[in-house]
């Protein structure tokens, strides 16, 4: 009889403590306790990747439900279901895969299991591209399931490599370049290229040894330019003319000797230009440098921009008309398919302004032409170039967009080079620095040694130039834009040195 009472009383407080916990719940609901519980993968399962994560949670107004492997926190959900993709290979063995959650109230709660990786085995395969002369784009197996945090790029002469011997590229930070473009290689010559690769723990993967050998030397392709052979001399480069204003990048006025050189009489044309791309010009790694042919790569560049869009006059309905919508590494390339550079900044200036006039700033030398055909715009009352003009007036020049090279014959230079001012604007050879004329390089000046855009000269059909008498046309305007800057209205011609 005594046992029974003694469960009585304790069965009589646990209702009370039960009703008492029920009152509370009527001023404060706390809901269901907060838990997790991983139900995929089990404990002590051997994962693959990706591999998906699905915990089960309860409890009230969950914030946040984070997963997490090893230290590695791989999502953070806000709202059920509570599945997460798992992506990428840590290093094998014992890992602890844990999911943590927090309520409004602060509470938190966490499940963890311990899963195993197995050793990752994946085909890194290094193999070669494209080859040319003096360069090789090497490529190799884009691994998806791995974070990777570096690539180094190895290259020996000898018959093998490894991480001792030359680094020739290297890639951080970047996992899905996979990809490396190796310049200043000798033609027919072999090389040996490796890759090793890091991956954000650390762990290193070695590719397969790859044997590339350079090819010859092509010759240059003819595309029968007309050349204009130019004179060495000593001219005036830069601005003085007292009247007419000029941009500050244009001072000071500073006399330049040049060496003889043969300077492209028009515009490079949309059919000699096309002879590069029937050639296989955008494929072949012969013609580009790295910073080119990484920049052609990445935007999958196969043609000028607007080529045969009927809307621009460029492609291969518009044979002779300037080819533009090039980026000055399209210009470069064009220019080692036959042999040429582009012009220095003061070639273009002094193919442009010549040797004539009188010798206004004093320097002992003449200052040329305003424009390549004279002193004024609009001289004889004519229109010597393709610019922007109202049509209909007696300004305009009758074309819209770009005209066939050569079409203003009064537009000349005294050399004889047609078009230097509008039609298309002409990359030329230098970095644009807007004060390097104060550097006051005498002797054929290749202007700086770096910089972020390349000079471009002659203004464009898209600049107006009769409401200021042709200020943009002068031929000592200076501009420049970043190598990669593709526009309709840019093109280039080319130079021959000697
Ligand atoms: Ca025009
Ligand atoms: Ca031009």
């Amino acid at each position: 009889m005594r046992k029974i009472y003694i469960w009585s009383g304790i069965f009589i407080v646990l209702i009370l403590l039960v009703v008492g916990c029920s009152n509370e719940e009527d001023g404060n609901p706390a809901g269901p306790t907060l838990a997790v519980h991983i139900t995929e993968p089990a404990d002590g399962d051997t994962v693959s990747f990706p591999q998906t994560v699905t915990a089960e949670v309860t409890g009230d107004e969950i914030a946040e439900v984070v997963f997490i492997a090893g230290e590695d926190t791989f999502a953070t959900l806000a709202e059920p279901p509570y599945s997460a993709v798992w992506s990428f290979y840590p290093d094998s063995g014992e890992v602890t895969l844990k999911v943590c959650a927090a309520d409004s109230a602060g509470q938190t709660a966490c499940d963890s299991i311990t899963i195993y990786v197995p050793p990752q085995e994946f085909d890194f395969l290094l193999s070669q591209i494209a080859v040319s002369s003096h360069n090789v784009y090497l490529g190799w197996t884009k691994f998806s399931g791995m974070l990777f945090q570096e690539y180094r790029v190895y290259m020996s002469t000898g018959t093998e490599v490894d991480s001792t011997d030359q680094l020739v590229a290297l890639i951080e930070g970047a996992v899905n370049d996979t990809n490396a473009f190796i310049d200043n290689l000798s033609p027919t010559s072999d090389y040996m290229f490796v890759v090793y690769a890091y991956t954000i723990t650390g762990s290193c993967y070695v590719s397969n040894q790859l044997v590339v050998r350079t090819e010859s030397v092509p010759p240059p392709h003819d595309d029968g330019a007309v050349l204009i052979p130019i004179e060495g001399d000593t001219f005036t480069m830069g601005y003085s003319w007292s009247s007419g204003g000029g941009g500050s990048e244009e001072y000071p006025a500073h006399p330049v000797r040049i060496d003889g050189f043969s300077i492209y009489k028009y515009e490079v044309t949309c059919a000699q230009y096309k002879e590069f791309m029937d050639a296989g010009g955008y494929s072949d790694p012969e013609w580009w440098d790295s910073a080119g042919w990484m920049w052609k790569e990445k935007n999958g560049i196969t043609a000028p921009l607007n080529w045969n869009n009927p809307e621009y006059n460029i492609g291969e309905d518009f044979p002779d008309y300037p080819v533009g919508g090039v980026s000055w590494y399209e210009a470069m390339a064009y220019a080692r398919f036959v042999g040429k550079t582009l012009p220095t900044e003061a070639q273009w200036e002094y193919a442009a302004r010549g040797t004539l006039g009188t010798d206004e700033n004093g320097d002992g030398y003449p200052e040329g032409y305003r424009f390549p055909w004279g002193d004024e715009f609009y001289m004889g009352g004519e229109v010597h170039c393709n610019y922007l003009a109202p049509a209909g007036t007696a300004y305009d020049d009758g074309f819209e967009f770009s005209s066939p090279v050569g079409t203003f014959e009064n537009g000349a230079s005294i050399f004889g080079v047609m078009d230097m001012s509008g039609n298309v604007a002409e990359w030329c050879l230098d970095w644009f620095d807007n004060t390097y004329y104060w550097d006051n390089v005498f002797d054929n000046p290749t202007g700086p040694d770096t910089g972020t855009e390349k000079t471009i000269r002659g203004g464009h059909y898209l600049w107006r130039g009769y409401e200021d008498d042709g200020f943009y046309f002068r031929t000592t305007t200076r501009t420049g834009k970043e190598p990669e800057t593709r526009r309709t209205f840019i093109g280039f011609r080319l130079v021959e040195n000697y």
